[in-house]
């Protein structure tokens, strides 16, 4: 906090009214960095909000799934873009054991799924259906996945059970991770210009929607029991025979020891609500238009002032 001696009084007044109220600890609040660009921008537009409001923050390159066990031990403090689809199984247990806390779902609705560019569908009629799909999977292989398909999936850590999807579907395909989203954006790249069919990992909202023209593969409809009961669905003997929901929640947890520590970021987390354009734009700023990701926070501070500045509470 810079506060000077002189206006003690006065900045005591200012704090108790600002959010960062002096029951608050002094101690960083520890904000992870994960592996996708809006979350990264993102992680800086809600650490330049604490600051704001006078807390100190500390930002830990994080694995997407530790993070939900690093929350329980007090080792992380906020996740603040929890995807449904990668991290609702790991965010549920961990808010059912008690270390976290459940705190905002965000308006953005999201979904991730299995991906293609538009001109793929000349060559495999019956797209986006996933039964089309796996008709046509040997024009989706590679040398490495030969005579079988090749799904282009995430990084590891975004834990898409993939490989489940395609034994408890019976799909000719074989899941080969990217290394990062730059990767996969690469390849989506070098396949669009070659004009060769690419069925890859991709989710929204992303900057994907603004430059390429593309379609979710349409598997089964997601349905509670699909994940964790076998007798669910189709495959009698399989989970994951099942798509990614559509429609899914994006939320923030945070460590359950947070409101007790910093009773005013709490309240101020709590008014935190990105929309599907604000992570679009996120990942747009960075991905698009090339920003550093602090400069990207930036820009989107600059240009959501009065939003941001809302989310601080009364009085500041
Ligand atoms: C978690 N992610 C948005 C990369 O699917």
């Amino acid at each position: 906090m810079r506060i000077m001696k002189g206006v003690a009084a006065a900045a005591v007044a200012l704090i108790l009214s600002s959010g960062a109220a002096s029951a608050d600890s002094d101690e960083p609040i520890k904000i992870p960095i994960h592996n996708w660009s809006s979350q990264i921008v993102g992680a800086y537009i809600v650490g330049a909000i604490y600051e704001e409001a006078g807390y100190e923050v500390e930002y830990i390159p994080a694995d997407s799934q530790v993070v939900y066990t690093s929350m329980c031990e007090g080792d992380m403090d906020i996740v603040h873009e929890v995807w449904q689809g990668a991290f609702g199984v790991a965010f549920e247990k961990v808010v059912d054991e008690g270390c976290v806390i459940d705190a905002v779902t965000h308006d953005a609705k999201t979904r991730e799924e299995w991906w293609y560019p538009a001109y793929v569908e000349e060559a495999c009629p019956g797209l986006p259906d996933w039964e089309a799909l796996n008709a046509c999977a040997e024009m989706f292989s590679t040398p490495e996945t030969e005579p079988r398909g090749r799904f282009l999936a995430g990084p590891v850590d975004w834990l898409k059970h993939d490989q489940e999807r395609v034994d408890g579907l019976g799909m000719n395909f074989e899941v080969v991770n990217a290394g990062s989203a730059a990767a996969l954006w690469a390849e989506l790249d070098a396949a669009q210009s070659r004009g060769e069919p690419i069925v890859l990992f991709n989710w929204t909202p992303n900057f994907i929607e603004a430059v390429y023209d593309g379609k979710f593969i349409e598997f089964p409809e997601y349905g509670e029991g699909c994940l964790d009961d076998p007798s669910w669905g189709m495959n009698p003997d399989a989970t994951y025979d099942c798509g990614n929901p559509k429609g899914g929640y994006l939320k923030i947890g945070v460590w359950e020891g947070f409101p007790e520590q910093w009773p005013g970021a709490y309240e101020i987390t709590q008014n935190i609500n990105f929309s599907n354009l604000d992570i679009a734009v996120m990942s747009k700023l960075a991905d698009i238009d090339g920003m550093e990701p602090e400069d990207a926070a930036q820009q989107w501070l600059d240009d959501n002032e009065d939003r941001w500045r809302g989310w601080l509470g009364a009085g500041s």
